[in-house]
């Protein structure tokens, strides 16, 4: 890391709240993973990045690398706005491919007062990366098909490469129906015949508008995945597809809600040892004051690597590299939960954390982990599994004293196929909170204690008849250097 993005991570160092083992910018906003993308053997993280403050406009792309997907380095500015050019209101999401040794991007460049206008454009680089020169020609698609019956909403390319060429899509909708993507195909990634639509969504089930498509297949099947925006309460949700993809055309067999909590506009990408990689921005859960007077908002997902259940649904993992990160470490096993009358204290405790845990639920009465607790419990944010309505909850009502965060819990419906196991990983780290349920249900919340002493971590159960099988904590480390 070069010393001056050292020194303005710094400035946030007192800042409790704050994570220090996922990616996120040394100041300002941050949304979107963009662009991501391995080459020489090093994983490139572009995401939408305001350099002037911790809030949405003026999107540029910020740019960092890693070699093991865990420690980054922060690289400059990669895209900017062109000043009276068909980018200059921003340039939104998109992705990265390698045109036989050629990098090149495919981005949105918006115009207007609130981006309406969008179009997609392409750069490349030929210093391994660092700058990107605009093709002459961009935009390369600025035309809406009119199926879409709307014209705004056109956006966030997603490329892939297939023999007969390069597949595009872009998430758009279908004015009175829904979300959909748009699929395209290419020679030479400048020259796009539009073919049709790959999917269409109704709006009562999966919203409004789409945004940020993937596109991959996943051992036998395809995989659609793409983030909504649901009219009218506003708010955001990612949804995946499992099917077929022939001619064209895309028929799902099996859906699912990718995460119930903050994750949204995930990307992905194939690595060398042929895993398919997911990030996804952690939305902030607190006021935009809030978010301008800390310095920064936004922060990138561990990523996970997806996989194919047996029964079709979409696997997920935190990548391995990040246990390397794992200090101070403890394990519990073989606790009754009936017998548990009080909250018991567990170590290592700390505002960054791994946690593994296995649980028989039982059928009566709740448990579960508080974390990011004071002593006086005055603060605690509580992970819990309530066995009769077989629910996954973040309780977040005593995470914080301050006003302006929110209270409101997140919750997963039924993660459990009959007679199994809870197994819950935990990544604490400030304040986020990404949880993975049994491998296929995903929970990332935020809680934002104010107290500096909200370390604490314990067990806690209320009538249950389960029991605690194993657990085990780790401290993790800070993936940026010591002064930090
Ligand atoms: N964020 C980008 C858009 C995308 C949205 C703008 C999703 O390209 O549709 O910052 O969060």
């Amino acid at each position: 890391m070069d010393s001056i993005s050292a020194l303005r991570r710094q400035r946030h160092f007192n800042d409790h709240q704050r994570p220090q083992y996922h990616f996120l910018p040394p100041a300002n906003w941050m949304n979107d993973p963009n662009g991501l993308i391995q080459w020489d053997g090093q994983y490139h993280l572009f995401y939408q990045y305001n350099p002037d403050g911790a809030y949405h406009a003026n999107m540029h792309w910020g740019h960092a690398v890693s070699s093991d997907l865990i420690h980054w380095t922060d690289l400059p500015i990669a895209l900017k706005p062109t000043p009276g050019g068909w980018d200059e209101g921003g340039c939104w999401s998109g992705c990265a491919v390698n045109n036989n040794g050629v990098p090149t991007l495919m981005y949105t460049g918006v115009r207007g007062k609130r981006g309406e206008n969008q179009a997609q454009g392409i750069a490349t680089s030929s210093d391994n990366l660092l700058t990107w020169q605009q093709y002459p020609g961009n935009p390369v698609i600025s035309q809406i098909p009119p199926e879409a019956r709307q014209r705004h909403d056109f956006r966030d390319p997603f490329v892939w490469r297939e023999d007969d060429g390069w597949y595009l899509l872009l998430a758009s909708r279908v004015e009175g129906i829904g979300g959909t993507v748009f699929l395209y195909r290419s020679p030479d990634l400048i020259h796009w015949e539009y073919l049709n639509p790959l999917l269409i969504g109704r709006m009562e089930q999966t919203g409004r508008t789409w945004e940020c498509p993937n596109f991959f297949r996943l051992g036998d099947k395809w995989v659609l995945i793409l983030s909504a925006h649901i009219d009218p309460e506003r708010t955001a949700k990612v949804f995946y597809f499992v099917g077929e993809y022939r001619e064209h055309r895309f028929y799902p067999e099996i859906e699912g809600i990718f995460d119930y909590g903050v994750l949204y506009a995930p990307l992905t990408m194939q690595d060398d040892r042929g895993r398919r990689l997911l990030w996804g921005w952690l939305r902030e859960d607190r006021t935009v004051e809030k978010q301008l007077a800390a310095g920064w908002s936004g922060v990138q997902s561990i990523p996970r690597v997806l996989t194919l259940l047996p029964d079709h649904r979409l696997g997920m993992a935190p990548a391995p590299e990040v246990e390397q990160l794992r200090g101070e470490h403890q394990r519990y096993t073989n606790i009754s939960l009936s017998t548990l009358t009080e909250e018991m204290r567990l170590e290592p405790d700390g505002h960054a954390l791994d946690i593994v845990a296995e649980f028989e639920p039982g059928q009566t009465g709740l448990f579960g982990l508080s974390v990011l607790a004071t002593r006086d419990g005055q603060e605690k944010t509580r992970i819990l599994y309530d066995a009769p309505t077989q629910r996954l909850i973040v309780e977040r009502m005593q995470s914080s004293l301050a006003d302006g965060v929110n209270p409101y819990a997140h919750a997963a419906p039924h993660p459990l196929l009959p007679g199994e196991r809870l197994q819950l990983r935990i990544l604490l780290d400030g304040s986020v909170i990404e949880i993975i349920a049994n491998q296929r249900t995903s929970i990332v919340s935020r809680a934002y204690p104010t107290r500096a002493d909200s370390t604490e971590l314990t067990l806690f159960a209320h009538h249950s008849d389960g029991h605690l099988a194993s657990l085990d904590v780790w401290k993790m480390a800070s993936i940026w250097p010591a002064q930090e």
